[in-house]
C-alpha cells in the first residue's frame, strides 16, 4: 500500500495509524501547490480530488478521505485497538469523533492557511475553533484519550489537526487538558517515527 502525503498535513493521521498498527506503508510525498508527486506523477491523475491523504491499495484502488482511511487501516489490525469493533457503540463513538474533527476542526483551519483570508474572517474562524475545542478539553480532562483509556485513530487525527494551531497563531492555552493530550501523543514512539519520516522533527 502507498500513502500519498504532504509533511504535517492531515495525512499525518493515517501515517501515525499505520505505524501504530504495524502496517508497512510505502510513502509518496506530494507537492500540493504543484500537484506533483515525488515520483513526478501528475497528482490530479492519481487523485482527481487533488488532495491528501490518498491510500493506494494493493488491488489498485484509491481510498480517500482521512476518516475512511484511518478506519480501513485500523480494521486491518483489529488487535491494535485503534478502532473499536464494527457495529458496537464505541465504534459509532469513534465515527462521531472523526466526523467532529473532520467537519468542525480540520475544515475550519483551512481558511487560516490561506493568506488571502481577511483578518475579520480569520478572527471569527479562530473563535469558532476555540468554541469547538472546549468540549474536547472537557473530555480530555477526565480521560487520557478521546474514547477512554485506549489510544485510537481519533486521537491521531485530533493530534494532527491541533498541531496546526501554532502555524496559524491560534492560542489554545486556555485548554490545559488538550495541551497535555498533545504532549502525550507527541511522546508516543510511533508518532515520533511518523514525524521524523515526514521531516517534522530532527532525530535526537
Ligand atoms: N476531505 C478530505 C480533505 C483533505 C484535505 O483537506 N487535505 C489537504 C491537506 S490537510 C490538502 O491536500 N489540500 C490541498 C488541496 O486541497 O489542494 C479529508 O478529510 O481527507
Amino acid at each position: 500500500m502507498k500513502l500519498f502525503y504532504s509533511p504535517g498535513a492531515c495525512s499525518l493521521s493515517p501515517h501515525i495509524v499505520a505505524l501504530e498498527a504495524g502496517i508497512p506503508l510505502q510513502l509518496e510525498k506530494v507537492d500540493l501547490g504543484a500537484k506533483r508527486t515525488e515520483g513526478s506523477q501528475d497528482f490530479w491523475q492519481v487523485n482527481p480530488k487533488g488532495y491528501v491523504p490518498a491510500l493506494l491499495l494493493d488491488n489498485g484502488e484509491l481510498l480517500t478521505e482521512g476518516p475512511a482511511i484511518v478506519q480501513y487501516l485500523a480494521d486491518l489490525k483489529p488487535q491494535s485497538g485503534l478502532a473499536p469493533a464494527n457495529g458496537t457503540l464505541p465504534r459509532y463513538r469513534q465515527q462521531e469523533s472523526l466526523g467532529y474533527i473532520n467537519s468542525e476542526l480540520h475544515k475550519t483551519y483551512s481558511p487560516l492557511f490561506n493568506p488571502a483570508t481577511p483578518a475579520e474572517v480569520r478572527q471569527e474562524r479562530k473563535d469558532y475553533l476555540r468554541r469547538r475545542y472546549a468540549p474536547l478539553d472537557a473530555v480530555l480532562a477526565k480521560q487520557d484519550w478521546l474514547l477512554g483509556d485506549q489510544f485510537t485513530a481519533a486521537d491521531a487525527y485530533l493530534f494532527t489537526v491541533t498541531n496546526w494551531a501554532r502555524m496559524v497563531d491560534l492560542d489554545l492555552s486556555e485548554f490545559p487538558a488538550l495541551m497535555a493530550f498533545q504532549k502525550r501523543v507527541a511522546a508516543r514512539p510511533k508518532v515520533k517515527e511518523a514525524m521524523l519520516a515526514e521531516g517534522l522533527m530532527q532525530a535526537a
